[in-house]
């Protein structure tokens, strides 16, 4: 059969592919193919259906921002997004925009290889079918490899053991169970207290402990809805004119320009006010140690306050990187629930998990807790993993694997030397992760778009950074990172840290999602400076 041939394949049908089908097709009138490996729509948010799942962005703006239509017939429940709704959602969107006719689903991508004599990309799927296409867009998420710790006897273990990213889509009784939770990042955060309420026992195994800030998640009420409805521009330009990509302005006042009694008044009121902008009530918070010990002070004063065993509270608030230098959680009664009778907290820093045992998790120390489920919270290879199970290559049989072995590099997160025609959607060296993601990857896709656009106005085949151009952004995503207190945070996924044999290296640009913006619209603007472009006819 013939290798059907499309102008772009795109790989991933969660919010960034979908935004990207919606703009190559019916905006640049591009034939385009998207592939996906799950049964429907979602990317994420269709894996991770673990108990607690919700988004820790607020619902107005954890959406699409493209479409005044979509904005004005769509509103979510409650300030945070369950995992549910935002499902309903992106399955609304791709009806309204009548995606699905061009998304081929139960299709795994497997390698893409690219074709310099044809100018093409080659890409082939689990089920043994190929597609060639003139661009390649990878669209597959930066938190969508699962991280399963390569546990000593895990296959031994008589009960059930379910990675959280991973989650069955029927569900996991935990009643009358004895359950142990390994991880406590924020997907931890988020599954502990709902687990607790119907398991017979929760062992939470935590390695490093955790800030976490009140999420406060309620039913938005009727005027909220309408402010949103009425001021949506408003709250737009606030979007794309911050940092982080949030609907909240973060603060120009430095934690010192107040006096300690205003300065706790202003934490206390933010405490109360719940969710991630705690974080912008000073501006110098990521990136002044003394600054951020004084929120790192107040969050763990709460911590001891809210949990009432003095040894369980001691273990949850000896944090020992800066507030927020971790991605910070926000919570639904997280440490509340260690004062549940049924809920018991074990330190696997001081006694590592040893092995996996067919009753349960044994410790260094020969403690054995039995268990009937293993729930991993353990997170993500993030970033790269996604991409490098693609086996993609290049130009000259380049695989991108050997080209990133020492860390990822890449012009702008968006390309990578050697990789003709090839983009992707918030890849390392892009704000991605550090942003609110619908913000980060609506300025991806129309960058991307753009781009396209351009090329083939212009009669230009092939578009690929210069070396000296990923040389130099490297560089600036290096120099952005260590303007913050990021790096310092050891243990974190953004450094790699979390696989174990990863390479060390800071993935997302921190430099902050406006400047970022700015610097890419200026590449653009000048004729897409630091990517070599080659003319049809070479
Ligand atoms: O994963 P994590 P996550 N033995 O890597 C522990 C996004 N997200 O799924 O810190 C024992 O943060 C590990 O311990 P340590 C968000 O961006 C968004 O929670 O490595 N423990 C840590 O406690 C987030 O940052 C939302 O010492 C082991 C935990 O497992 C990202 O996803 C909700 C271990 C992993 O934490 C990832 O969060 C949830 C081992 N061998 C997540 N290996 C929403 O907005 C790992 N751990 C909805």
């Amino acid at each position: 059969m013939p290798t059907p041939k499309f102008d772009a394949v795109i790989i991933g049908a969660g919010f960034s592919g979908m935004y990207q089908l919606h703009s190559l097709r019916d905006r640049l009138g591009l034939k385009t193919k998207l592939l996906e490996a799950a049964e429907g729509v979602g990317g994420t948010w269709y894996w991770n259906r673990y108990p607690g799942a919700r988004c820790d962005s607020e619902s107005h703006s954890y959406c699409y921002a493209f479409s005044k239509e979509l904005i004005r017939e769509w509103e979510f429940s409650e300030r945070y997004p369950e995992q549910p709704e935002i499902m309903r959602y992106l399955n609304h969107v791709a009806d309204r925009f009548d995606l699905r006719r061009d998304i081929q689903f139960n299709t795994r991508v497997t390698g893409a290889r690219y074709d310099a004599e044809a100018n093409l990309w080659h890409v082939t799927t689990d089920a043994g079918e190929s597609f060639s296409a003139t661009y390649l867009i990878t669209a597959v998420g930066c938190l969508s490899t699962t991280n399963v710790p390569d546990m000593p006897g895990l296959a031994s273990f008589k009960g059930r053991w379910v990675h959280t990213g991973e989650w069955p889509h029927e569900g996991v009784e935990f009643t009358g169970k004895r359950v142990g939770q390994i991880g406590t990042g924020s997907t931890g955060i988020q599954a502990a207290p709902v687990i607790a309420e119907t398991a017979a026992h929760l062992t939470v195994f935590q390695r490093t402990p955790n800030y976490s800030v009140p999420a406060r998640n309620a039913p938005l009420t009727e005027e909220f809805r309408r402010h949103v409805r009425e001021n949506f521009d408003e709250i737009r330009e606030v979007m794309h004119s911050n940092t982080n990509g949030h609907a909240f302005r973060i603060s120009e006042r430095s934690v010192f320009d107040v006096s300690p009694e205003e300065r706790e008044a202003i934490y206390e009121a933010a405490w109360e006010k719940g969710g991630l902008q705690f974080r912008a009530n000073f501006s110098d918070i990521l990136t002044d140690l003394r600054a951020n010990e004084t929120a790192a002070t107040f969050v763990k004063r709460k911590i001891r306050e809210i949990v009432k065993d003095p040894a369980t509270a001691e273990l949850l608030a000896e944090i020992d990187h800066p507030y927020a230098a971790k991605r910070p959680p926000i919570d639904s009664g997280y440490f509340e629930t260690f004062n549940r009778p049924n809920v018991s907290l074990v330190d696997v820093r001081a006694n590592p998990i040893e092995s996996i045992t067919a009753d349960g998790v044994r410790l260094r120390d020969g403690t054995e807790h039995k268990l009937d489920i293993i729930v991993f919270a353990t997170g993500f290879d993030a970033m790269t993993g996604p991409l490098l199970r693609l086996n993609i290559e290049g130009r000259d049989g380049l695989a991108l694997r050997d080209v990133w072995s020492a860390g990822p590099r890449s012009y702008l997160g968006l390309q990578v030397a050697g990789f003709p025609n090839l983009f992707t959607v918030t890849g390392p060296g892009s704000p991605s992760v550090l942003c609110n993601m619908p913000v980060a990857i609506e300025q991806h896709v129309d960058w991307i778009t753009d781009c396209i656009a351009h090329l083939r106005a212009n009669h230009i085949a092939r578009i690929e950074p210069a070396p000296e151009a990923v040389e130099d952004w490297s560089e600036q995503v290096n120099v952005a990172a260590n303007e913050t207190l990021l790096p310092q945070a050891s243990s974190s996924w953004y450094l790699g840290a979390n696989v174990p044999g990863k390479p060390r290296a800071f993935m997302p640009y921190a430099g902050g999602m406006a400047r970022y913006r700015q610097i890419c619209d200026e590449v653009a603007a000048r004729g897409y400076a630091g990517f070599e472009l080659s003319a049809e006819k070479v």
